[in-house]
């Protein structure tokens, strides 16, 4: 498995999960240090997303990039792939197709969190998952069509009704067969401990319905700490994900606390236990 930390360009999102918020440079200098193989980043737009910038830093630096979030379209303009509004839908759906394209071209794929909203009252809740799997059909089709997947994450209940545990994350990408559309399950370990009974054997789970079904791995603590200031088992998660065939990145998205340096340092630390062995 590979490591990678994340990078905030989203002023507004100076309080979020994120561990460098002082711009892509810096971020990525950090990261390098770090010995991170990757970063993921976490911009305000397609049309701010600083692409000459990123090509020319990743051209001198051994960093990949991992992934891409979408959620400063939530964030900054409350756009949601849920949306009742037919017009505020497909804005959101362009929102993050343009984040597709420009993460396509960096080889990585982006990422639906906070875009996928959640249902305004609990009766509309069908209605609220079938216009997410429409969304996730047509963004699904849109990264296959260039050449990556699309990472849907299930976050915890305090952030969404729709979906909370990753079992019932599959479940409706099976169902919707979005997981032949290129959809994979976003795997964020600080969500996983508030909702599912037990993470490891959550994600044995998942890796018995299907070898390919995790995508991405949010390498976080219980307190959305460093992986290692909290109380979770990560040796049981990383055997976990090992047995389940899982080989792609662990990224850390997570406070900078005590430190961005030393978050950063603290993740690499919990990697490097099991994959310099
Ligand atoms: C996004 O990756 C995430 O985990 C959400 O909690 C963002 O708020
Ligand atoms: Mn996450």
């Amino acid at each position: 498995m590979k490591s990678a930390i994340t990078v905030c360009l989203v002023p507004e999102a100076a309080r979020g999960p994120f561990v460098f918020h002082d711009g892509l440079t810096s971020g990525c200098q950090h990261a390098a240090d770090a010995g991170f193989n990757a970063i993921e980043i976490f911009p305000p737009s397609a049309s701010e997303f600083p692409t000459q910038q990123l090509h020319s830093i990743l051209q001198q630096s051994p960093l990949d990039l991992a992934a891409v979030g979408t959620g400063a379209g939530w964030l900054k303009e409350r756009l949601s792939l849920t949306d009742t509004d037919a017009d505020r839908r497909r804005q959101a759906i362009q929102f993050v197709a343009e984040i597709i394209e420009i993460a396509a071209e960096f080889n990585a794929p982006a990422i639906i969190g906070s875009m996928q909203g959640q249902a305004s009252d609990i009766t509309h809740r069908t209605e609220s998952l079938d216009l997410l799997a429409e969304a996730l059909c047509t963004l699904g089709d849109h990264a296959q069509r260039h050449g990556q997947v699309l990472l849907y994450e299930a976050l915890n209940r305090y952030e969404t009704n729709l979906l909370n545990t990753q079992e019932d994350a599959a479940n409706f990408l099976i169902k919707h067969s979005l997981v032949g559309n290129g959809v994979r399950l976003l795997c964020d370990l600080f969500h996983m401990n508030i909702e599912e009974q037990n993470v490891p054997e959550t994600i044995t789970r998942l890796g018995n319905l299907s070898s390919d079904l995790i995508g991405h791995v949010h390498w976080a603590d219980s307190n959305r700490r460093a992986m290692g200031l909290g109380h979770t088992d990560s040796n049981a998660i990383y055997r976990a994900l090992n047995a389940a065939g899982y080989d792609k990145y662990l990224a850390a998205e997570v406070f900078p606390l005590p430190s961005p340096t030393e978050a950063a340092s603290q993740t690499i630390l919990s990697i490097e236990a099991f994959t310099s062995s």
